[in-house]
């Protein structure tokens, strides 16, 4: 296994300037002739090899300017680097051939068929799964590609660019071949081939020109292409109005395909989706899959700008294209949609787990120092952590600054590779500030605490605020301090704002903001937004956090008041629970519920999200050795004690939420009705008694739409019984079964589900007829969401965690990037109580000690035990 690290970043001597590919697609085999123009860079040795990626390639041929290349001439330096030994001439052309097997691709990186449709997915490394290369992002050339096939199975041809030309073959076949004018890494590289339907529509940019807009997937699928394509427009706009961003081809393509490793892929011109990351109708899709795609959509598109047109130098800089497309398309959706509920959304992502990666074993900068294989560092620290760095220059230059940081990386940058670095200065350049200890973000791991002392002189109307920061990094040392801006807001007794609000810059360990002329003590509003990703501790009692709730401006902090009340309840209990006493409601809590549940006057999804209890995840983050089964019993017995004191309110709302089953809306105020009602249908199902699952099962028989049906589902599979079978046997006989979206999650609402049978549940989904172990999408449902089950993936005995592992090796035969991210899940052993450390830990070194272990899952579990 071989390490690469960041520092040992070097420019090649030659570079690929133009590729030329030929994809001549049959039914079993696939053969890729590949001509690249090589030059060697000005000041390179004339001698010095000339060194390409390719990985499981059968080569059959090998040229230099039209002369075969004897065997003497290269050789495998490594399993995956072949070099071509000097002196080469300045210039030349390396042409090569190989033949592939896409029907045998199991990894789905490279050139692979998902269903009946010819695919590829390049990023990180797939190229050099397809031909060889200098498979590296620094290296951007034009590419133009021909592709031949079948014209009966395969009657799309896709591949990056314009279609320059297209015609028939002999045997009833045909071809098209595809030039991209913009230079371009080999990651973004991409081509489709299959038998694909399609929608059609228009896109006229700010300067006139028009763009046409393709939507591809199987035939029975393209009326569930609407939403993505209503949302594809709605991006290139806003990209224009918010950022000058406009798109820069004549076309613009979208294909879904069933199995893909990631959600999406920003391919130029042809992005290549996850079906679960872009068909939707109210049947079949969620409201928060609507928003989702959205979000989605958009990210990709924005990707044409930042990660296309202006890339990464190398894979550590992935942050500088994903944080910032992160960052682009929550402020998108967040425009779009509500920028409260979009915000209190990305937070919950960021702490349930973000900081859990954060503060375990996986934990790395989001910018890594090094890898074994690139695909482990797609991660919520990379992305989402990555997002709220960048929100913090946008915080600290505020839109403007932002916006001419923005301008100026563009200027500078536009068509090259660059590294993190170059953002950071050109947002420091633009703005004329001083940006070198915002490096550090970069270089150090870890999730900062800030500890808040607030003190006021009366007398002197003088209010001090003493902000101290620190931070672990995971060797256990203390990291250097962070530059970084809290946001405050002053609350008068009566409510309003007793003084603007600020944005404190925190550059100490310790550091005092003294603010003047403050006539009455103020309630203080800390981290408004959550202006930096980072813990923060200040004392203040229920009431105080009431008053909040009820009259901060700030709506994410109204939120967050209530979320630190019902966290406070469920670890008091939990506590309780560990030292056999009893559980107590808080009667303060349940009076805020009631409070909120009753305020008619609140956004009904910011009024659903303050009902709802802060997830499992994110609670077990704040306990000092995570112990999941008093953990679990005081979120339930709080959840419980809650309803059972409001359940007739709860029930009223509930019935005052529902919209009229014959017409299904989804505006805003009907995804906020439906949210408020599953919020209290949840609570409701916590009684578990016959007339609350009366009602859950009435939901799911008669739902119209597929966020009733789920929440619906969801209830009643933790309460196992007559109600839950007929709901779940509805659920799968007419929606899930010719359905592979809806059978992923009818699978993940009970692999989900805290009942005793949790383990035997999810191994008889596992031996489901429709459960195939090759579908990604499939796996995750079943893996990933049993692994979300705190009490039973962490049974004592540790059946949870066997299970999981002997499913892990099982899949990592076949699809070794999907293995390996499931197999994070068992990587945070050291926060729970022995047994279950030892039992994780046993698991680990168990795939550690499995021969052939890919090397994906590999760099998982050596991390992991290291
Ligand atoms: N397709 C992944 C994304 O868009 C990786 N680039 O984030
Ligand atoms: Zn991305």
């Amino acid at each position: 296994l071989k390490e690469k690290f960041r520092r040992d970043y070097t420019p090649t001597n030659y570079f690929v300037e133009q590729v030329n590919l030929l994809f001549q697609v049959f039914e079993d085999c696939t053969k890729v002739s590949s001509s690249l123009k090589v030059k060697r860079r000005d000041g390179a040795p004339e001698n010095a090899p000339f060194q390409l990626d390719g990985e499981g390639l059968t080569l059959q041929s090998l040229s230099i300017d039209g002369e075969t290349l004897p065997p003497s001439r290269y050789s495998w330096v490594e399993e995956d680097l072949l070099e071509i030994s000097g002196p080469l001439p300045s210039s030349f052309v390396l042409q090569s051939l190989v033949t592939t097997k896409p029907e045998e691709n199991t990894q789905l990186s490279g050139l692979y068929k998902s269903s009946s449709i010819y695919c590829t997915q390049c990023e990180a490394e797939g190229f050099r799964r397809i031909t060889l290369m200098q498979d590296r992002p620094d290296i951007m050339a034009t590419y133009e590609v021909r592709i031949e096939a079948d014209k009966e199975s395969c009657p799309v041809l896709l591949s990056n660019g314009n279609m320059t030309e297209n015609g028939d073959l002999e045997n009833g076949r045909h071809f098209a071949t595809y030039n991209d004018p913009f230079p371009k890494p080999s990651y973004l590289f991409a081509m489709v081939a299959g038998d694909l339907g399609f929608i059609r529509d228009t896109f006229v940019t700010r300067s006139e020109k028009v763009v046409a807009l393709n939507m591809y997937s199987e035939h029975n699928n393209v009326k569930k292409l609407y939403h993505a394509m209503d949302s594809l427009k709605k991006a290139m706009r806003w990209d224009e109005e918010t950022f000058g961003l406009e798109y820069d081809l004549d076309i613009f393509n979208v294909v879904a395909v069933n199995d893909f490793n990631m959600g999406a892929m920003e391919n130029k011109s042809l992005n290549i989706f996850n079906t679960s990351c872009v068909l939707a109708s109210p049947e079949t899709a969620t409201d928060a899959d609507y928003e989702r795609i959205q979000g989605i959509i958009a990210h990709e598109y924005f990707h044409n700008w930042t990660g296309n047109r202006v890339t990464c130098r190398d894979w550590f800089q992935l942050t500088l294209k994903e944080g910032l497309t992160v960052f682009r398309d929550q402020q998108f959706s967040m425009d779009m949609t509500s920028a409260a509920v979009k915000r209190i959304e990305d937070v919950n992502v960021v702490r349930s787990m973000q900081f859990p990666e954060d503060n375990g074993p996986m934990a790395h900068p989001i910018r890594p120092e090094s890898y074994i294989a690139m695909d482990n560092f797609y991660t919520v620290t990379v992305y989402r952590k990555g997002a709220e760095v960048i929100r913090m220059y946008h915080t600290l230059l505020g839109k403007e600054g932002f916006r001419k940081g923005m301008d100026l990386y563009f200027q500078r940058h536009d068509g090259s590779a660059v590294t993190c670095d170059d953002f950071r200065r050109a947002m420091a350049d633009a703005n004329g500030v001083d940006l070198t200890q915002f490096e550090r973000w970069y270089l150090q791991a870890g999730t900062p605490v800030v500890r808040c002392e607030a003190k006021y002189d009366v007398e002197a109307k003088r209010l001090s605020l003493l902000l101290k920061q620190s931070c672990r990094t995971p060797q256990g040392g203390d990291a250097l301090p962070f530059h970084m801006p809290i946001r405050v807001g002053f609350l008068a007794q009566d409510g309003s704002e007793l003084l603007p609000e600020r944005v404190l810059e925190l550059k100490e360990a310790s550091q005092e903001f003294v603010i003047e002329n403050v006539n009455s003590k103020p309630v203080l509003s800390l981290l408004r937004g959550f202006s930096a990703p980072i813990k923060l501790e200040y004392e203040r009692d229920d009431e105080e956090l009431a008053f909040l709730m009820a009259h901060d401006k700030d709506s994410f902090n109204r939120w967050e008041a209530g979320q630190l009340m019902f966290s406070r309840t469920i670890h008091a209990n939990a506590k309780a629970m560990q030292a056999g006493q009893a559980m107590q409601l808080n009667a303060k809590l349940v009076d805020a519920v009631r409070r909120t549940l009753l305020d008619t006057s609140l956004d009904k999804s910011l009024q659903a999200y303050a009902l709802t209890l802060p997830n499992l995840q994110n609670l077990a983050e704040s306990m000092e050795i995570v112990d999941p089964d008093a953990l679990v019993d005081a979120y339930k017995f709080t959840k419980k004690e809650i309803a059972r004191s409001l359940r007739d309110h709860l029930l009223k709302t509930y019935e005052a939420n529902l919209l009229p089953e014959d017409s299904f809306r989804n505006d805003a105020e009907a995804i906020g009705m439906r949210r408020l009602k599953n919020v209290c249908l949840g609570y409701l199902a916590a009684l578990g008694d016959k007339e609350v699952l009366d009602v859950c099962l009435k939901q799911a028989l008669t739902a119209n739409c597929m966020t009733d049906l789920v929440a619906a589902a969801s209830c009643l599979a933790a309460n196992p019984g007559e109600q839950s079978d007929k709901a779940l046997e509805h659920f799968y006989q007419q929606h899930a079964k010719d359905d592979n979206l809806v059978f992923c999650k009818w699978i993940a609402i009970q692999a989900a589900a805290c009942t005793d049978q949790a383990l035997e549940i999810v191994d008889k989904l596992f031996k489901h007829p429709s459960f195939t172990i090759k579908n990604p999408n499939i796996c995750r449902s079943l893996f990933i969401s049993f692994a979300g089950n705190m009490k039973h993936f962490h049974r004592a005995d540790g059946s949870g965690h066997r299970w999981l592992t002997d499913r892990i090796l099982e899949l990592d035969k076949l699809n070794p990037q999907t293995a390996a991210k499931i197999l994070t899940k068992l990587a945070g052993y050291k926060r729970f109580d022995a047994p279950r450390q030892a039992s994780m830990k046993a698991q680990l070194e168990r795939v550690r000690n499995t021969e052939g272990v890919s090397k994906d899952t590999m760099e998982i579990a050596i991390r992991a035990l290291a």
